[in-house]
C-alpha cells in the first residue's frame, strides 16, 4: 500500500559538495546528517528518494593548499575526497551518489552547459577588476565588504583585474526578484530570503565565470577558449544536475522537479543568486527550495584549525558513539539559527535524554516482560491509556515537520511519547500489579508499553537508524521495506506469543572528561 497523503512520489535532497581543503568536521557532518535523515524519512514514508553529496575539487583555494602541502593537486584532491567518502561511509550515510567535480561525466556536463549558454549569447568576454576572497572563492561588492575585509573570513580582500568571460547574470535580475517574491518557500527560513532580496535591491553585476589558465591551471577548460578554465562556483553548482544524469538520464526527469538544496548561510549568495540565474539561462526550471541552516560554533567561539577546536565526527564516534552525536546535532539546533557545540552539553544530553529517558524505558519494559512473562508478549488490549493517542498524534505531525525541515521539533515531539510512557510506568506501577496477582491487567499494561517501544523504533528510524534497529531486534522484528510509515505506526501490531529480549542497555552512561 502506498501513502494516500503523498503529494509527490519523489524526493531529491542535496548537500553542498565540500571543499577538499579540510577534513570532515561537525559542520559538514551536520548538513549531511540532515540530508540523510530526510532521505531515510521519505524512504520509509514510501517515496523514491535521491540523496546527493560529494566534494568540490577545483579552484584557487584547492590549488593553494595542495601547493602548501607540496603535493600534486590531483593527488591531493584524491586523498582528501577519499577521506570524506570513507568517513561518510563509516557514519552510515545513505547517499545515492558521492559526486566529485573531477568526475569525467561532470566535466562533460559543465562543458555542455557552458557551450549552450555561450551559444545563446549569455556569455561574453570582458575585463573586470574586483575584490576577491580566496576562502569564499568569490568577488565581494563594496557594500558587502567590512573595512576592506571578507565579512565571513575577516581576511583582507585581494584586488584582481584581468580579462575574463562573464555570464550575463544581470539580465535575469528582475525575473529572479519576481520568482523569489512569488514563491515564499523558494528560499527559507524567511530571514535568509530577506537577505537575498535586500542584496537584490542593488543592481546585480555580471558573474565572472573563467580564470586564465596561466594563473590557475586547475579547473575545467572552457569549451570555447582553451586558455581559460571554469570558475569554481559555475562548475560546482552544476553538480546538482550531473548527479541525477542531466540532460538525458531518467533520474533527471524524475528528480529535478522535486529538488531541495540544503546548505548553511555561508554560501547563500551563490545558491540563491548565481544558481537560479544560471538555471534560467540554461532553460531549466529553478530548484524547488533552498533551505539554509545556521552555523555551529564550538564552546561559543568560531571553530578553526588555528584555535585547535575543530570537532571531528570520527573522534565523536569513537568517544561517544555516532548515534549519540547525531542525536545531539538534530536535537540541539533549531533549523536556520546558529548553535554552539560543547562536549559537556553532549554528555548531558546522552545521560539525560538517551540513557535515562529512552534507554531506561526500553530496558525497564523489556526487563519486566522477561521477569513477569518470561519475555513472551501477551496481546491484551484496552490498557493503553492515552499512549495510543499520543503516538497517533506524533505520526500525524511528523510528515509536516519533516516537510518544514523542523528536525528539532520532530525529536521533541517523539520524546513526548517517551515521557508519556515513562510517566505511565510510574502511575500504573506494573510491579504492584504483579504483586497483587493482577496478571491480565499487567499483561495489558506491558502490551501497551511494548507497542510504544515498537512505534518509537519506527519514529526513530530516520533520526537514529542504528538505535531503531537495536530496539526492533530486541522485539524480534525488522523493517523489511514492504510496509510504509503509516502502516508501521498503526497501534497493535506486536503478535501474541512473540518473544522479546532485554539484552544490553542501548546507551551506556558517559562521563565528561575534558582533556
Ligand atoms: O562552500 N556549521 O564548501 P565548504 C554548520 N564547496 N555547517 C557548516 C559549518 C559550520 N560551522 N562549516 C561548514 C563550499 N558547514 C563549497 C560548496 S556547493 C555547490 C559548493 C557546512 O567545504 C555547511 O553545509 O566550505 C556549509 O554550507 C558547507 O559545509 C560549506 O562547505
Amino acid at each position: 500500500m502506498r501513502n494516500k497523503a503523498t503529494e509527490e512520489n519523489f524526493f531529491y535532497i542535496t548537500t553542498p559538495i565540500y571543499y577538499v581543503n579540510a577534513e570532515p568536521h561537525i559542520g559538514h557532518t551536520y548538513t549531511t546528517v540532515l540530508a540523510d535523515t530526510l532521505a531515510r524519512f521519505w524512504r520509509v514514508y514510501g517515496k523514491e528518494v535521491y540523496f546527493l553529496t560529494g566534494t568540490d575539487e577545483h579552484g584557487d583555494k584547492i590549488m593553494q593548499v595542495a601547493r602548501d602541502a607540496g603535493v600534486e593537486v590531483a593527488e591531493y584532491v584524491d586523498r582528501i575526497s577519499g577521506i570524506f567518502k570513507t568517513t561518510f561511509e563509516e557514519l552510515g550515510f545513505t547517499y545515492d551518489r558521492f559526486i566529485r567535480t573531477t568526475d569525467k561525466d561532470h566535466e562533460e556536463v559543465v562543458k555542455g552547459i557552458l557551450k549552450k549558454v555561450y551559444d545563446a549569447g549569455d556569455i561574453y568576454f570582458g575585463e573586470y577588476g574586483g575584490y576577491y576572497c580566496v576562502g569564499c572563492e568569490r568577488f565581494y561588492t563594496e557594500k558587502e565588504m567590512v573595512d576592506g575585509r571578507c565579512p565571513d573570513h575577516q581576511t583582507p580582500l585581494e584586488y584582481i583585474a584581468e580579462k575574463n568571460y562573464f555570464f550575463k547574470m544581470s539580465k535575469y535580475q528582475d525575473w529572479l526578484v519576481n520568482h523569489i517574491k512569488e514563491n515564499p518557500s523558494f528560499i527559507e527560513p524567511e530571514r535568509h530570503r530577506n537577505k537575498v532580496l535586500s542584496f537584490l535591491d542593488d543592481p546585480l553585476a555580471d558573474l565572472c565565470i573563467s580564470r586564465p589558465k596561466d594563473r590557475l591551471p586547475w579547473g575545467i577548460p572552457l569549451p570555447f577558449d582553451d586558455n581559460y578554465v571554469t570558475y569554481v562556483w559555475f562548475d560546482a553548482l552544476i553538480n546538482y544536475l550531473t548527479g541525477i544524469g542531466y540532460p538525458d538520464g531518467a533520474n533527471f526527469a524524475k528528480y529535478w522537479p522535486v529538488v531541495h538544496h540544503l546548505t548553511a548561510k555561508d554560501i547563500l549568495i551563490p545558491h540563491a543568486i548565481y544558481w537560479p540565474t544560471m538555471l534560467k539561462a540554461m532553460g531549466l526550471d529553478p530548484y524547488k527550495t533552498l533551505k539554509i541552516h545556521g552555523y555551529w560554533q564550538v564552546d561559543e567561539t568560531k571553530m578553526s584549525k588555528s584555535l585547535g577546536n575543530v570537532v571531528r565526527p570520527l573522534d565523536m564516534k569513537l568517544k561517544y558513539g555516532f548515534e549519540q552525536f547525531r542525536y545531539f546535532l538534530l536535537r540541539e539546533m533549531s533549523f536556520g539559527l546558529d548553535s554552539s557545540f560543547s562536549e559537556e552539553l553532549l554528555v548531558e544530553r546522552i545521560n539525560s535524554d538517551l540513557a535515562n529517558d529512552l534507554g531506561n524505558l526500553v530496558s525497564r519494559v523489556l526487563g519486566m516482560t522477561e521477569r513477569y512473562q518470561d519475555g513472551v508478549v501477551k496481546k491484551v488490549e484496552g490498557h493503553e491509556g492515552k499512549l495510543a493517542d499520543v503516538a497517533e498524534g506524533i505520526a500525524d505531525e511528523l510528515p509536516g515537520l519533516m516537510q518544514g525541515f523542523r528536525f528539532r521539533k520532530a525529536i521533541l515531539k517523539i520524546w513526548e511519547l517517551v515521557t508519556a510512557a515513562n510517566a505511565y510506568v510510574e502511575s500504573v506501577a506494573p510491579w504492584t500489579l504483579n504483586k497483587e496477582g493482577k496478571h491480565e491487567e499487567l499483561a495489558g499494561v506491558l502490551y501497551a508499553l511494548l507497542e510504544v517501544i515498537r512505534i518509537l523504533a519506527v519514529f526513530l528510524t530516520p533520526f537514529m537508524p542504528e538505535t531503531s534497529v537495536k530496539i526492533l531486534t530486541k522485539l524480534g522484528l525488522e523493517l523489511t521495506g514492504d510496509k510504509v510509515f503509516e502502516e508501521l505506526v498503526m497501534w497493535g501490531q506486536l503478535q501474541d506469543g512473540s518473544k522479546v529480549q532485554k539484552g544490553e542497555a542501548l546507551f551506556p552512561r558517559v562521563e565528561y572528561s575534558p582533556e
